[in-house]
């Protein structure tokens, strides 16, 4: 798909995919550094970058923060022509890389994600931004694949509130009105698959209802260099949260 057909489609549902996007030999490689940064570059990160279903559970990991600025190799990646390029035919500018992280939803706990978009967290005006999620396992619906809501990116930021769920602290309080399950389309992903959404488009996904497979995945976050960010209050938003997930135990 040329360019400016990727971009148009991104710009009327609010999602792309894009299957086969890295090879089962460049997915070996993502897995093996992912297997060392978990090893060797986790010990010596913030609790408040590293959550577990179960804090005292290492086999519960299920979201790392910032792995491009801890190490290298992902540092590369997120930085990279292949992801960053993308990113950028998508949003029609020059793009900042900004987060790269990884989510699982481990065998048995795996907790669903609460329908949100990501701009309600990334405090930017205008709210233009791109997250791309890599899939590096097969991932079906049983262990909660992701879910956009086609064309919600036109209709600018639903209310947000606490959903209770580590890692994904904000969630939609009215998510269903009016037509939000009708537009739904879920996105089961072979290995290799890459989906992106704007930072408007709601999403969502099930718990991992299996009790042997993993749900292991990277997230890009990129925003575009014409966005203002609020720094001040998106730092004070963190801080609240992490002095909560603290005050709670949860990490
Ligand atoms: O992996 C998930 O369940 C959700 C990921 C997500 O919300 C995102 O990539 O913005």
């Amino acid at each position: 798909m040329s360019t400016s057909d990727l971009r148009a489609d991104f710009e009327r549902d609010g999602f792309v995919s894009l299957p086969g996007f890295l090879g089962p030999e460049e997915i070996a490689e993502a897995r093996e550094n992912l297997e060392r940064f978990i090893r060797d570059v986790v010990p010596t990160m913030s609790s408040t970058e590293v959550y577990r279903e179960n804090v005292n559970d290492e086999s519960t990991l299920k979201q790392l923060q910032k792995m491009g600025e801890h190490d290298s190799w992902f540092g590369e990646l997120m930085r990279g022509e292949r992801f960053c390029g993308l990113a950028e035919s998508l949003l029609g500018e020059p793009a900042r890389p900004v987060n790269l992280q990884y989510f699982n939803k481990p065998p048995g706990v795996g907790q669903p994600t609460p329908p949100h978009q990501d701009g309600y967290y990334f405090h930017l005006k205008p709210n233009h931004a791109v997250t791309m999620w890599l899939a590096l396992e097969d991932v079906g619906e049983e262990q909660g694949c992701v879910r956009y809501v086609r064309g919600s990116n036109h209709f600018g930021m639903r209310a947000h509130g606490k959903s209770g769920t580590l890692g994904f602290s904000q969630g939609i309080l009215d998510f269903g009105i009016p037509n939000d399950l009708e537009n739904e389309v879920a996105f089961p992903c072979k290995a290799g698959h890459l989906i992106a959404h704007h930072s408007l488009t709601i999403h969502r996904a099930d718990g991992n209802r299996t009790t042997e497979r993993t749900r292991q995945a990277l997230g890009f976050v990129y925003f575009a260099e014409s966005c203002g960010e609020d720094v001040a209050a998106k730092r004070a938003y963190q801080e609240r949260l992490d002095a909560e997930l603290k005050s709670k135990g949860a990490v």
